[in-house]
């Protein structure tokens, strides 16, 4: 007999309706990296916002964490298949970053930039309205170098090669200019849930 009524949350069936297709669970922390993991260091970092070409705003560590902090916990998918399931959370909200640099929609195309040099394209629609953050921390302790810190971009809707690691720049563009997996053969826009891998997906 089914009784998935009576199961209550987080039962197994409950979590197989989280994994989009392709995809399988995983309970660590998977790290990739397209090249060596940079250190940056909380005195010299620096996250700026730009539209195309044209700095608007520029912020360090301490100006930064001043920022209305958000918590998020959230399913994570990658391309290479693996899922995480309530990954826990907090950084500065794409909209909280805009609303400081007193902008609110330029373009409705934007690029992440990324110390070693990664970059990765997301619609302004997939940032804000509360669906990406600027990530400080993940299960209530400083980003680990590893997955990104001291900043990474997380827009958990989509796959993880979305989510820039070592964060240092949101650029507005006029087009959807793809970034460094997107020009590697990767989707364009990369939605989880209808398996938007590769270019022609
Ligand atoms: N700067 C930067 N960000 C990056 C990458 C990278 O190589 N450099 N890899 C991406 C890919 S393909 C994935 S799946 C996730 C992996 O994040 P993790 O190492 O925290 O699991 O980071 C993404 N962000
Ligand atoms: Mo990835």
């Amino acid at each position: 007999m089914v009784t998935r009524g009576f199961t209550g949350r987080n039962s197994a069936g409950d979590q197989l309706d989280r994994i989009p297709p392709g995809q399988h669970l995983v309970e660590h922390f998977p790290v990739l990296t397209a090249g060596p993991t940079p250190r940056v260091e909380t005195a010299d970092w620096k996250f700026t916002l730009k539209i195309g070409p044209r700095t608007i705003k520029v912020w360090n560590w301490n100006e930064f964490n001043a920022l209305p902090k958000t918590k998020m916990t959230r399913d994570i998918h990658c391309v290479t298949s693996w899922s995480k399931l309530n990954t826990a959370w907090e950084g500065v909200i794409v909209d909280d970053i805009l609303a400081d640099a007193g902008i609110e929609r330029p373009s409705d195309f934007v690029l992440a930039h990324s110390y070693d040099g990664y970059s990765t394209n997301v619609p302004l629609a997939d940032l804000a309205s509360g669906k990406a953050m600027v990530a400080l921390n993940y299960e209530g302790q400083p980003l680990a170098r590893d997955h990104g810190g001291p900043a990474r971009l997380l827009v958990p809707h989509l796959y993880f090669w979305k989510s820039a690691k070592w964060l240092n720049a949101l650029q507005f563009t006029e087009r959807d200019e793809a970034g460094f997996w997107e020009l590697r053969g990767y989707h364009i826009y990369g939605d989880p849930w209808r398996e938007q891998r590769y270019t022609d997906d």
